[in-house]
């Protein structure tokens, strides 16, 4: 695909930007009912670009009530599931259409490159919409054969769960945001969703897209706010059914506790520290490769993100300056630029959370082999890093860094049962990344490892929508993805009746 005019999907855009950016709720456009707004920055110059409604427990409470009303009595539970699949394809359509404009959209708010938005971003929502399209008519129950004495018939159908809170990160606003509407609308429940407050844009820009394709009034509604009030409201508001967010592992243990006074349906999907294992018999090219791209893509602002490398001490070198001469060929620099790789990453904040880490490591003894610096400039970019890290006990090592930052480490022999507790030596379970030709070894050591996703000979951020995605131990709980993401959204019921 060439490549399209910025400046043309600039103006485009220009308009939505000028608008004063307000609440979506129950098909309406609100201001906060405090009036409050919040600034919204481009990570890439560190300024302000737009401003959005700052909603609180008030504005929860508003759109929630209007989700019950459509979930209850608007014509959603009443529609066929083919009409919720057709009303999802038209939403693909439309985001596909406007897919330049979204890409643009997210390159300004989030950060990341301009093209990467464009082919990944756009394309994996656009197929997430029409992936979870076809389940909305594939729901089923089982008819299982009863043991009680006499004559039965027994049966299960799955139900909505109701209505559903979403909140979700800045890592990849619209992705995220598109992979929790989907599958939750497949399964006819309706919603609202919180966007971080640093990244409030694409959402609000997707409901205009929900609002024109036809979806009725409060099926989908967005709250702009921040998390500490508007996403503690939805945590804890008693009218919500179930709520799923991603975000960090702290926040997810609030959410769990603010979730218990109804017991709604808890989703997690949280932090990880994914490990990389790299045999000496692996295709090291396509390793060094792959282990690049999966801690140095989107600035290492991904959950899965293969963010720790153990390597056979035989090719520990060979790897090391292989995935250090391709993050100092990386081209670093705002999103919009066409030869642009790696974005900045998020906020201030979290450029001194990485730097953080990263002297962290000076302190501890880690080796920085390439990177290691924040670059001097209003945006908040990040140099892509390698620390070599003489074990696993330094702080660089055992916490997510959520930034650009690949720990290496060597290992020698192949005592199995001795990798797999350096792999499962962390609070974290989400994915890991095995290298091998050895295929028997790579399935029986992906046995061991305690992660909800393994990748063998890939990336552990290369993730299908017809896989079930989620984590063990503190990454979470529940998976999103596949037919289990849009069953999560129902409540399993059995019927039997005595013939
Ligand atoms: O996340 P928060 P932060 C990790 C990553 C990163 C760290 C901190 O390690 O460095 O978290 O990022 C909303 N009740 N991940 O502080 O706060 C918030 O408004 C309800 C990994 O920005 O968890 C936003 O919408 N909601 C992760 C969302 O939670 C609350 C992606 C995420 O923000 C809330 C992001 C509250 N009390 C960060 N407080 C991943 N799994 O991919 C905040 N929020």
């Amino acid at each position: 695909q060439a490549d399209p005019d910025i400046d043309a999907v600039a103006s485009t855009l220009a308009g939505f930007l000028a608008d004063r950016h307000r609440l979506f709720i129950g098909g309406k456009w609100l201001s906060a009912a405090s009036e409050a707004t919040m600034d919204v920055v481009n990570p890439a110059t560190g300024r302000v670009f737009a401003s959005v409604a700052s909603g609180a427990a008030a504005d929860v409470d508003l759109a929630v009530r209007a989700a019950r009303a459509a979930f209850e009595a608007g014509p959603w539970p009443t529609l066929q599931p083919s009409e919720r699949a057709r009303l999802l394809w038209r939403l693909a359509d439309a985001l596909e259409a406007h897919g330049d404009e979204f890409a643009l959209l997210e390159t300004l708010n989030n950060g990341m490159p301009f093209k990467t938005a464009r082919l990944k971003t756009i394309h994996s929502s656009v197929e997430s919409l029409r992936y979870n399209a076809g389940w909305a008519t594939k729901l089923a129950g089982e008819v299982p054969s009863l043991s009680l004495p006499g004559e039965w018939h027994g049966y299960t159908q799955r139900e909505p769960i109701g209505v559903v809170a979403q909140i979700v990160p800045w890592n990849a606003p619209l992705a995220i945001s598109v992979g929790k509407i989907a599958p939750a609308l497949a399964a006819g429940c309706t919603i609202v969703l919180k966007p971080a407050e640093q990244t409030p844009l694409t959402a609000l820009r997707l409901a205009q897209l929900v609002e024109s394709v036809g979806f009725p009034p409060g099926v989908v509604n967005i709250v702009t706010g921040s998390g500490s009030v508007a996403g503690a409201a939805l945590a804890s508001h008693p009218d919500v059914d179930k709520i799923s967010f991603t975000g960090s592992t702290r926040v997810g243990k609030e959410i769990l506790a603010a979730a218990s006074g109804n017991m709604k349906r808890v989703a997690l999907e949280l932090g990880g520290k994914s490990p990389v294992f790299i045999f000496s018999d692996a295709d090291i090219e396509s390793a060094i490769e792959a282990t690049a791209l999966g801690i140095f893509s989107n600035s290492g602002q991904i959950c899965a993100a293969g963010s720790r490398m153990y390597a056979h001490e035989s090719v520990f070198d060979r790897v090391v300056d292989g995935i250090a001469e391709r993050a100092a060929r990386l081209k670093v620099g705002p999103g919009i630029h066409p030869e642009t790789e790696i974005g900045p990453v998020i906020s201030k904040e979290q450029q001194i959370r990485v730097s953080d880490y990263i002297a962290s490591g000076r302190r501890e003894g880690a080796k920085v082999v390439v990177g290691g610096h924040a670059i001097k400039c209003d945006g908040f970019f990040i140099e892509p890093t390698v620390l070599t890290c003489a074990t696993s006990a330094f702080t660089a090592v055992r916490e997510e860094i959520f930034g650009p930052v690949l720990c290496a480490m060597s290992f020698d022999g192949d005592d199995l049962e001795g990798l797999a507790r350096q792999a499962n030596d962390t609070v974290y379970g989400l994915s890991a990344s095995i290298w091998t030709r050895d295929l028997s070894m790579a399935h029986r050591f992906a046995r061991r490892i305690k992660a909800g996703n393994i990748r063998i000979n890939a990336p552990s951020i290369a993730l299908d929508l017809a896989l079930p995605f989620g984590g063990y131990k503190q990454s979470g709980w529940g998976r999103e993805f596949s037919r289990e993401g849009v069953e999560a959204y129902t409540e399993l019921k059995s019927v039997a009746i005595r013939l």
